[in-house]
C-alpha cells in the first residue's frame, strides 16, 4: 500500500514538497473542504471561495496528470470536519498507515498533525527564500532582527537585482524615491477579473449558503482560481501597474482600492505562483527597461524581503506569538470593524473595501485600521482575528508578524524598532479621505477634532515609560511637553471621552 500524501488549501503547487517527494504510481493525494480550517475564525466568504475553487481545480488537474486524489467536498454528509480526521478516514479506506505533509503554516495544524495517531511526516515547506534554518542562524546572535539586513542576505542568495557582489543601482533599497502621496488626476490599473466558470459558481453557491452570515459577499468574485489565471494577473500587473508601483505604494484614494498595487499576495500564498517567478517576472520587467529600478526594488523587497521575514519570525518565535500582548492592551475591537457606522472617512472607507473585496492595501492595513486599533488600545488578539479573518491573503504564518509584531507592537519589537503610529496628518498627506470627512484633521482638540490626533497623545502618554527613551520617539516627547499644560489636559481628557463613547457603542 503506499502513502497518503496531505496537501492543504494553501499548497496548491506540484512543486509543494509533499508532491516532490510522492509516487504517483503508488501514493493517494489526500484534499478536504473542511469545516474546521473554514471555522477556525470567520473567514470571509471571498477568501473561502478563493480557497475552495482554487482546491477543486487543482484536485482535477492531478487526477488528469494521473494522480489518485481522495478529494472531500464541504457537504459530503461521510466527512469528519477536521483535516486529521480525514487522514484517519482515508488512511482506513485505503489501508495506508503512512502520511506525508508539507509543514502548515499554522502551529494549530502542525501540532494537530503532531498528535494525530497516524505516523505523519511533516516535511519543510521549501517555498520560500530562507529556510527554518537559515532564518535561525541568521537571526542567532542578534540583538535586532531587522528586515532590511535580512534583505540583503536574501538579495545575495536569489541574485536578484545583483550585479556581481553589488547591488544593481548601487543602492539596496531606494523607498527614498517611493513614498508620493496620491495623484491627484485619474488613475490606476484596471483590476483583471476573472469571470467564474461552472466549478467557480458551484463553490460561490457553496460559500453563500454554508457562510452567507460571514461578513462579507462572496459575489462579485472575480478572482483568478488557478495557475493559468494567475500568471495572467502577474503579467497584468508587470506590464500595467509596476512601473508606477513604487511611487504610489503608500498612496490612498477615497474612490480606488487598488492603485498600482499587485493583487497577488493571495495567489503566492495558496501556491498559485511561485514567489520566485513573481521575482523573476519583476526583473526582467526592470532589465527590459519597462520599470524603473525603485519599482523593481521595492517590489523584490516586500517579496523576498518582507514576506520571507515574516515567515522567519513566525517560526522563529514560536506558538505563543499570536498570544503577546506586551503594552497590556484590553479594549474589545468595537463594531465599526465589522461595517458598523463610523465618522471617520479613512476607517469607514477601508473597512467597507475590506468586506466588498477581502483586500485593501498594505498602508490602509497598517495605518488606517492597525493605526486605529493600536492607538485606541484594542486587544491585539481580537485584532488578529479580525485580520486573519477578512483578508484574502490571509494565513496565520504571514498575518501575525504583521498584525501583533509590525501593527500592533504587542512583540515589545521584534519585528519594528518603533510602534507604527500617526496622527490624522500621515493619513491627510497619504490620502484624499479628510475632505470627505466628518472630523477635520486641522483640528487639535473640540467637537470635530480628528480622532487620531486625540488618540496619538494618549497612545504617547499612556506608554512614556516604554518609549520615551527611544530615539526615533524623543521629539514627540519633547512635542508633547511643550504644549501647555491646559491643552495637553484637553486632548487627553477629549480622547478619553471618545474612547467611552465608542466602548458605549455610540456612533464615532
Ligand atoms: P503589493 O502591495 O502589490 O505588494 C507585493 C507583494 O509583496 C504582495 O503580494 C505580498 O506577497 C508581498 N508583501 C508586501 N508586504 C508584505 C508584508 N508586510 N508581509 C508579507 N508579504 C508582503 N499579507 C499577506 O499576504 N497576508 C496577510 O494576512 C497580511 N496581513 C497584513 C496585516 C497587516 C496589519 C499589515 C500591515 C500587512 C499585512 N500583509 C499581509 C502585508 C501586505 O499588506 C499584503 O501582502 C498586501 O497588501 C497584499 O496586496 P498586494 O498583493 O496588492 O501587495
Ligand atoms: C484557510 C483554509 C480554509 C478556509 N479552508 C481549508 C480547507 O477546507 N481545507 C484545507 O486544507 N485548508 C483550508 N484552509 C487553509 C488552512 O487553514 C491552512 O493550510 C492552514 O491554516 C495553514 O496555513
Ligand atoms: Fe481619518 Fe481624521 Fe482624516 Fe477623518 S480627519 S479621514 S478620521 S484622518
Amino acid at each position: 500500500v503506499g502513502r497518503l500524501i496531505l496537501v492543504l488549501g494553501d499548497q496548491l503547487t506540484e512543486r509543494v514538497v509533499a508532491l516532490r517527494e510522492a509516487d504517483r504510481r503508488t501514493d493517494i493525494v489526500v484534499m478536504a473542504e473542511v469545516a474546521d480550517e473554514a471555522g477556525y475564525v470567520p473567514h470571509h466568504p471571498k477568501k473561502i471561495a478563493l480557497i475552495f475553487a482554487s482546491m477543486r481545480k487543482f484536485a482535477a488537474r492531478l487526477r488528469d496528470e494521473g494522480w489518485d486524489v481522495r478529494y472531500t467536498a464541504l457537504d459530503d454528509p461521510d466527512s469528519s470536519g477536521s483535516v486529521v480526521g480525514e487522514l484517519l478516514r482515508r488512511a482506513e479506506e485505503t489501508g495506508a498507515t503512512e502520511v506525508i505533509a508539507t509543514e502548515p503554516g499554522e502551529w494549530r495544524l502542525i501540532e494537530a498533525l503532531n498528535d494525530a495517531p497516524l505516523k505523519i511526516t511533516q516535511l519543510e515547506d521549501d517555498r520560500f527564500v530562507a529556510s527554518h534554518k537559515e532564518f535561525d542562524d541568521w537571526a542567532r546572535d542578534r540583538k535586532a532582527l531587522r528586515m532590511e539586513y535580512f534583505y540583503r542576505e536574501m538579495r545575495r542568495k536569489t541574485g536578484f537585482l545583483m550585479e556581481d557582489d553589488d547591488p544593481a543601482g548601487g543602492k539596496w533599497n531606494f523607498d527614498h524615491d517611493n513614498r508620493k502621496p496620491a495623484p491627484g488626476d485619474g488613475i490606476a490599473t484596471q483590476l483583471m477579473r476573472f469571470t467564474p466558470d461552472e466549478t467557480v459558481e458551484e463553490v460561490l453557491d457553496l460559500v453563500e449558503a454554508r457562510f452567507g452570515d460571514n461578513f462579507g459577499q462572496v459575489r462579485p468574485f472575480h478572482f483568478a482560481t488557478d495557475q493559468g489565471e494567475a500568471r495572467r494577473a502577474l503579467t497584468h500587473f508587470v506590464q500595467h501597474a509596476l512601473p508606477k508601483f513604487g511611487d504610489f505604494q503608500d498612496a490612498m484614494l477615497d474612490e480606488e482600492h487598488f492603485l498600482y498595487h499587485a493583487l497577488i499576495s493571495g495567489y503566492v500564498n495558496l501556491g498559485l505562483l511561485d514567489p520566485i517567478e513573481v521575482c523573476e517576472a519583476v526583473e526582467q520587467a526592470w532589465r527590459d527597461g519597462h520599470a524603473p529600478i525603485n519599482a523593481a526594488e521595492g517590489f523584490i523587497r516586500q517579496i523576498i524581503g518582507w514576506r520571507d521575514f515574516m515567515r522567519g519570525i513566525y517560526f522563529h518565535e514560536g506558538p505563543d506569538y499570536t498570544r503577546r500582548n506586551v503594552l497590556g492592551h484590553h479594549r474589545d475591537l468595537p463594531p465599526l470593524f465589522w461595517g458598523a457606522e463610523t465618522k471617520m472617512r479613512c476607517v469607514g472607507r477601508t473597512v467597507e473595501q475590506t468586506r466588498d473585496d477581502a483586500y485593501a492595501h498594505h498602508i490602509q492595513r497598517l495605518m488606517v485600521t492597525g493605526n486605529f486599533a493600536l492607538l485606541a488600545g484594542i486587544d491585539p488578539w481580537q485584532v488578529h482575528e479580525w485580520y486573519l479573518s477578512v483578508y484574502w491573503d490571509a494565513y496565520e504564518w504571514v498575518e501575525a508578524p504583521n498584525v501583533i509584531g509590525m501593527s500592533q507592537f504587542a512583540d515589545g519589537g521584534v519585528i519594528a524598532s518603533k510602534p507604527y503610529v500617526s496622527s490624522g496628518n500621515y493619513i491627510a498627506k497619504m490620502s484624499d479621505y479628510c475632505g470627505h470627512c466628518a472630523y477635520k484633521v486641522k483640528d487639535k482638540t473640540g467637537p470635530d477634532a480628528c480622532p487620531f490626533n486625540l488618540l496619538f497623545w494618549y497612545f504617547m502618554d499612556r506608554h512614556r515609560d516604554r518609549f520615551e527613551g527611544n530615539p526615533r520617539m524623543a521629539q514627540m516627547y519633547r512635542t508633547f511637553d511643550r504644549m501647555d499644560s491646559d491643552r495637553r489636559e484637553t486632548v487627553l481628557r477629549e480622547a478619553a471621552r471618545f474612547l467611552d463613547r465608542m466602548d458605549a457603542g455610540e456612533v464615532v
